[in-house]
């Protein structure tokens, strides 16, 4: 069995008078709450995650809702620019409380929607500065970043900023791929490259970095060898069958406990019958109901920024990878939520 925290009070301790108001005031401080749905139609704009406002203010914020809008890095199907919007649609019908991680997020972080990044759809250095600038901004506010892709390629910038904020990092790699091929067709920086970027830029820790969900076929019988020779854990989809998930989290739990970690989630770890609208599909990934237990069981892990990528509408049917992405980023950022009970 996992362990979950018992509800922390200051995840229940919202007035339920001003619970769900825009812009409330909680004792002289402003507090962001998503739209209240029995108030106004859940289909009525603006679109932003969650229902929440648009702000900018870090200042009073203390986790935002980033889209990364751009696939310039793929080296397969594109559309993952697409992926920001189409995950704030399906992000409509969230609420306030996730019974599974017994936490209120929007009680206990001030959460808003930051908008997207302006990205340079013709050019992966121009979007990296881009990147990197804004969040150089948001990081040296204290403010976690709950980031939706766009395509694998927008994590190194990030990493970098993360880096320069925490130093070394350790990573949990949810992805049926390394992600960590040299080039592809002589470009360093692809959607493929980006871990072993990364590694080379010297920003994360290896001891207790993980890949988890890899899957499929390889370029070669030494690419599961060489990654491993770089450094990280890899716990592949027959590891995962034979290990079982619970053994599996409980692993990272021991190695990465207490530390700084950023959780990177690949929407093709799950499967292409749950996640079709992707930029790589692969056979034999998680379902919905697995990859909820696998995010589960990082609770209480000391998780301080994440992403979710690769969300490619042209390629989704009937928003079914949307809705997972939307649900899915509730859940890791109920993970942040827990992490700044677990510190206060
Ligand atoms: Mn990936």
């Amino acid at each position: 069995m996992f362990e979950i925290a018992e509800p922390h009070p200051l995840s229940l301790n919202a007035d339920p008078d001003i619970l769900n108001d825009m812009d409330s005031d909680l004792h002289g401080v402003k507090r962001f709450y998503p739209a209240d749905s029995l108030k106004s139609p859940r289909f009525t704009g603006p679109y932003t995650f969650a229902r929440l406002p648009h702000s900018r203010e870090l200042e009073v914020l203390d986790a935002v809702f980033v889209g990364v809008p751009f696939d310039g890095g793929v080296v397969f199907r594109p559309g993952a620019r697409f992926g920001p919007s189409a995950v704030r649609q399906a992000s409509l019908l969230l609420r306030l409380y996730n019974p599974y991680l017994k936490v209120k997020p929007f009680d206990v972080l001030n959460v808003a929607d930051y908008g997207d990044v302006v990205v340079a759809p013709s050019s992966i250095e121009g979007t990296y500065q881009r990147i990197s600038d804004e969040f150089n901004k948001i990081l040296r506010e204290d403010v976690s970043p709950i980031v939706c892709g766009g395509d694998h390629s927008i994590t190194l910038p990030i990493l970098r900023e993360v880096s320069v904020k925490y130093g070394k990092i350790h990573v949990i790699h949810i992805d049926a791929h390394l992600d960590m091929v040299d080039s592809h067709f002589s470009q360093k920086y692809t959607h493929g490259t980006v871990f072993r970027r990364a590694l080379e830029e010297d920003l994360i820790e290896t001891e207790g970095s993980v890949h988890i969900g890899i899957r499929g076929s390889l370029f070669s019988e030494r690419e599961l060898s060489e990654a491993l020779d770089l450094g990280f854990k890899v716990f592949t989809m027959t590891n995962v069958e034979e290990k079982g998930l619970e053994a599996i989290c409980r692993e990272i739990k021991a190695a990465l406990s207490g530390k700084n970690t950023y959780l990177s989630l690949d929407i093709d770890a799950c499967d292409p019958s749950c996640a079709p609208g992707t930029g790589t599909p692969e056979i034999g990934g998680f379902t919905p109901r697995e990859i909820l237990k696998l995010i589960h069981g990082l609770s209480g892990l000391n998780i301080v920024a994440c992403d979710l990528v690769e969300v490619s509408p042209p390629y989704d049917h009937g928003e079914i990878t949307a809705f997972l992405a939307a649900n899915l980023i509730f859940e890791m950022l109920s993970l942040v939520a827990l992490r700044s009970c677990a510190k206060k």
